[in-house]
């Protein structure tokens, strides 16, 4: 079968009409092959705006609706994506070229965030908090927040999409999502998963609590400057949060910016180097480098860099690069040709800046349109040039060190704090790197790398990677409005303070 029919074939599984595949203008095309799979229909900006009032208007509705009924549709949607984990974990993999068992694992993140929102549902807590005058309660209370808008990238396209969407929506918010122009055929998948469990859910479940819209930055622009959108989670490139941040800081709404990361593992002199072999591989080489979490630079103690890095050049020089859907492969393809063509300007700038580079170079999967690659490790004397930069392609930047002090001052010095890891026995090393003087990062590790974090934590970073949280923990009190209550159930009226104002 060939791509073309076999993406019409699960996109019509998942419940997405084959007219709707070229049904406009914008091309998708699968970096498996580098061929055009679709050419969708994109929307322009007057209709993203008329979709979010839409979802305005379903909001007013759904945030009557109790908690834990919300949570039905939720634990519903989970439901659903069980039930087509295959398929749509597929279509992830031809879309953006992961390997099966990654794309698999994507909808399972999905189907975790689930679970964990149908629960949620049911714990949505405000505090109690003893007031300081008689007769008086005063309490917390959680209410929903409006229409969620959500912008994600091409890297993670359910994922990302699930973690705000299963929180926004035991939260009582609506949802209105703008996925990468790249990947546009997951979200129509993801629609259609949806609209099937809002079909068996109810009548109570308004009408426009999910809106899809397909397009370009003019559809992100409109979802950020609109008024009935208080709130923005927005996943990409540190340059996409700087013009949408101060945007929604010009009118006052939330931002939840995911951005980039510069993530780091450091290799003590203690560290199991069989395990952290392991872990850096995955982390610095898997999904072909192309995590927001992905490992980009490497630490490595003198006294053991030459048991590890010799090791680990090795991996590079073995793992298997090729297509993913053949299943063989640990590392599928870049994206695009503007991901190989950033790829390797950095690797000759690491080399002008006296970097020594094994790997990097294209490799032939037999599509001149599918850019495959051999991922990179790079030597380095010192961290500088585009060390300091993410490039969204495997490259691993290795360094020696020998003071910690030092190493964790190098491994904070870089503009973006997302994830970070260290490879140690020591328990003084380790905790260092965990406390307020250690890794300045929003995800700091312990033997084990940078990527793969589960849904159960908050998900973000600091600094450049833009400071906001998602999925687990108390993510969900970014997409809901407190409100502090004080009730007076005495005669009196006693002012706070000790003021006194007797009319
Ligand atoms: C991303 O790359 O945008 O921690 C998200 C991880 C995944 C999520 C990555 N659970 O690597």
């Amino acid at each position: 079968m060939t791509l073309v029919n076999e993406t019409s074939a699960l996109l019509s599984k998942l419940g997405v009409s084959a007219a709707a595949l070229s049904a406009g203008d914008l091309a998708v095309s699968s970096p498996v092959t580098g061929e055009t799979i679709a050419t969708v229909a994109q929307v322009s900006a007057a209709t993203a705006a008329n979709a979010i009032d839409e979802a305005h208007a379903a909001f007013l509705e759904w945030r009557k609706v109790p908690a834990p009924r919300r949570g039905e549709l939720v634990r519903l949607l989970g439901e659903e994506l069980r039930a087509h984990k295959d398929e749509l974990g597929r279509l992830v993999s031809i879309e953006v070229g992961k390997i099966p068992s990654e794309g698999l694992g994507e909808v399972q993140e999905m189907i975790d965030i689930c679970d964990f929102a149908v629960g949620l549902s049911r714990q949505l807590y405000g505090l109690t908090i003893a007031t300081e005058r008689p007769g008086h309660r005063m309490m917390e209370t959680w209410h929903p927040l409006g229409v969620v808008g959500v912008i994600s990238a091409f890297n993670f396209p359910v994922a990302v999409w699930s973690w705000n969407a299963a929180l926004a929506l035991v939260c009582g918010d609506s949802v209105v999502w703008k996925p990468s122009e790249k990947t546009p055929l997951t979200a129509l998948a993801c629609e259609a998963i949806f609209a099937r469990a809002v079909k068996r859910f109810g009548d109570d479940a308004p009408h426009g609590l999910l809106k899809v819209l397909v397009g370009g930055a003019d559809v992100g622009e409109a979802l950020v400057d609109h008024p009935r959108v208080p709130l923005v989670s927005a996943t990409g490139s540190t340059r996409m949060g700087r013009a949408v941040g101060p945007r929604l800081a010009g009118r006052f709404a939330r931002a939840v910016l995911e951005l980039g990361g510069n993530n780091a593992g450091i290799v003590c002199p203690s560290a199991d180097l069989d395990m952290a072999l392991r872990a850096i591989a995955f982390g610095a080489m898997g999904t072909a480098g192309q995590r927001c979490t992905t490992m980009r630079r490497l630490f490595v103690h003198e006294s053991v860099y030459d048991q590890i890095v010799p090791r680990l050049k090795k991996a590079y020089e073995s793992v298997t690069v090729g297509n993913p859907l053949e299943g063989k492969a640990l590392i599928g393809p870049l994206i695009d040709k503007a991901a190989f063509d950033g790829m390797q300007k950095a690797l000759e700038e690491a080399k002008a800046a006296g970097g020594s580079v094994t790997g990097g170079v294209r490799v032939d999967a037999g599509h001149a349109e599918a850019f495959y690659v051999r991922p990179a490790i790079v030597e380095m004397p010192s961290q500088t040039g585009p060390v300091m930069e993410e490039t969204f392609a495997p490259i691993l930047y290795v360094m020696k060190y020998s003071d910690f002090d030092a190493v964790i001052a190098e491994h904070n010095a870089v503009g973006a704090g997302l994830s970070s890891s260290i490879f140690t026995r020591d328990i003084q090393e380790a905790e260092r790197f965990l406390s307020a003087e250690g890794s300045d990062c929003g995800i700091a590790n312990v033997n084990i790398g940078t990527s793969g974090a589960e849904i159960g934590g908050a998900f973000g970073g600091e600094k450049e990677t833009g400071g906001g949280r998602e999925s687990g923990s108390d993510a969900w009190k970014a997409y809901m409005r407190r409100a502090t209550n004080t009730v007076n159930y005495s005669k009196a009226l006693p002012l706070a303070q000790g003021v006194s104002f007797d009319i």
